[in-house]
């Protein structure tokens, strides 16, 4: 069975809470369960992680070399700045898939650029959380 890990960036606790016209209604924990279940419903297992840090981001992606066959993360405001995140995700060299739930490209200039996109398969902007779905949908259909 393929295993993949869903990893969750600062601030994004706080989904549904605050900024509803930005980042929708569902929470976090929303998000995650009906990721979970679309994994499951392609026969993967998925595992969840949420950090605001980027130390224990950059830890988890490192340790799941052996354990995962892929990842799916959104990095959030670290997507712009983390060099480390990004050599992270280089260094496990397990294919992963950007997801954001706002369309980046229509917002401030400085979320246009993202570190993420040269290591990863590909990237999902601006669907809210549907957007987790398909980036589940496109990492197992990657990983056949
Ligand atoms: O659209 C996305 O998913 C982002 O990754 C969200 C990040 C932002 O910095 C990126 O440019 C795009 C921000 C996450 C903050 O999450 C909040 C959730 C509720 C209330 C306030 C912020």
């Amino acid at each position: 069975m393929k295993k993949i890990l869903l990893i969750n960036g600062p601030n994004l606790g706080l989904l549904g809470q605050r900024e509803p016209e930005v980042y929708g209604r569902e929470t976090l924990d929303d998000l995650v369960a009906a990721a979970r279940r679309r994994a499951a419903e392609l026969g993967a297992e998925m595992d969840s992680f949420q950090s605001d840090g980027e130390g224990e981001l950059v830890s988890r992606i490192g340790q799941a070399l052996n354990h995962y066959d892929g990842i799916v993360i959104n990095p959030a405001a670290y997507t712009h700045t983390s060099v480390a995140i990004r050599d992270a995700l280089a260094a496990v060299a397990l294919p992963a898939v950007e997801v954001h739930l706002s369309n980046v490209y229509r917002r401030e200039e400085f979320r246009h650029r993202s570190l993420m996109a040269p290591v990863c398969l590909g990237q999902i902007c601006g669907f809210g959380g549907f957007g987790y779905i398909l980036a589940v949908e496109a990492l197992l259909h990657h990983l056949g």
